[in-house]
């Protein structure tokens, strides 16, 4: 594997998924499969568990890491060709990618939409651009448009913990004070329409999602309905598709509480983190026995495990 951008850079799900749950059992299999190779983490936004279960899973194939927040220690990226750079950027994308590639083995960036220009976001430039111009293998850790370690190790978490085939998982959208990517729940629809699993979407009207990512899911307005004898529940806030980055004003009911989850096969309720407390997800639901956020979060370490083991075997 040479570029993890999405779901569509996977030959065989299945395979990766397995091979995840199998690290998970024996992390240190592999320890000597990484030496002397370096990865390079790349952030232009706050990170916790990317940066933390990526570098440990790094550590466990005996990798060097380098980590970089870009957006703070870096110079000002300009990403733009034919200017002339006589403002506040002052080192351009080609050389600044150029130059991760000649210290790296494997890159991993991540970059977060502007959410202003919904054709800029959307045609992943600034991703692209790290691809382009470093020339090594590249890892997303969350795009403008995609968020694809969050959405195998989701996978990985719901192949691990579900108790029937075909397990009812539902992504249910979540009020939210601030305008919110896309990327998550673009990413993990886009994985949960290619697995084994009956894929439900629920959210307010306005919040639809771009219909690329949402192929094969049903989808719906109405939340209880959605709910109703679900395995899994997925609880994530994003802004409006269309128009682009807009926040609707209410839904604040839609948040999910101990009372919503009556009617589910006892459902398990997961969220990527960082979540806002009794805004996205209440407290009682959070602290309670359904919960699976910190395990689904530990779950982290043995996707970017299995990823990045298939790159380091590429390299050789
Ligand atoms: C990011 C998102 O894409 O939704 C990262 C999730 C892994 N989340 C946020 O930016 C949360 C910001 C906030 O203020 O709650």
């Amino acid at each position: 594997m040479k570029l993890f951008s999405s779901v569509n850079d996977v030959t065989d799900i299945k395979q990766l998924v397995a091979d995840a749950l199998h690290l998970k059992q024996n992390p240190y299999a592999h320890k000597h499969l990484g030496e002397n190779r370096t990865l390079g983490l790349m952030f232009l936004n706050p990170s916790l568990r990317t940066r933390l279960s990526t570098q440990k899973a790094a550590a466990n194939l005996g990798m060097n890491v380098m980590v970089m927040n870009v957006d703070k220690e870096g110079w000002a990226l300009e990403f733009n060709d034919n200017v002339i750079m006589n403002g506040t950027t002052v080192e351009h994308i080609r050389e600044a990618a150029g130059v991760m590639g000649q210290y790296l083995d494997i890159l991993g960036i991540r970059s977060f939409p502007g959410l202003k220009d919904r054709e800029l976001d959307y045609s992943e430039e600034i991703f692209n651009k790290f691809v382009e111009f470093s020339k090594i293998p590249v890892v997303s850790l969350e795009s403008a448009t995609r968020h694809p370690l969050q959405s195998l190790a989701d996978l990985v978490t719901i192949e691990e913990l579900k108790t029937r085939p075909w397990p009812k998982v539902v992504l249910t959208w979540a009020p939210h004070v601030k305008a919110l990517p896309q990327a998550v729940p673009n990413s993990f629809a886009e994985w949960m329409c290619k697995a084994e699993v009956d894929f439900v979407i629920a959210h307010p009207k306005g919040y639809e999602l771009c219909e690329d990512f949402t192929k094969g899911a049903t989808i719906t307005h109405n939340q209880e309905e959605a709910l109703t004898d679900a395995d899994f529940i997925y609880v994530k806030n994003w802004s409006a598709y269309e128009p682009y980055g807009q926040v609707i004003s209410g839904h604040d009911d839609w948040m999910l509480t101990n009372d919503k989850l009556t009617n589910t096969n006892d459902a398990k309720v997961m969220h990527c983190l960082p979540v806002r407390r009794n805004l996205e997800l209440s407290a009682e639901v959070l602290d309670g026995p359904n919960s699976l956020v910190a395990h689904e979060a530990g779950n982290r370490v043995w996707a970017a495990q299995a990823v990045l083991k298939q790159m380091l075997e590429g390299l050789q």
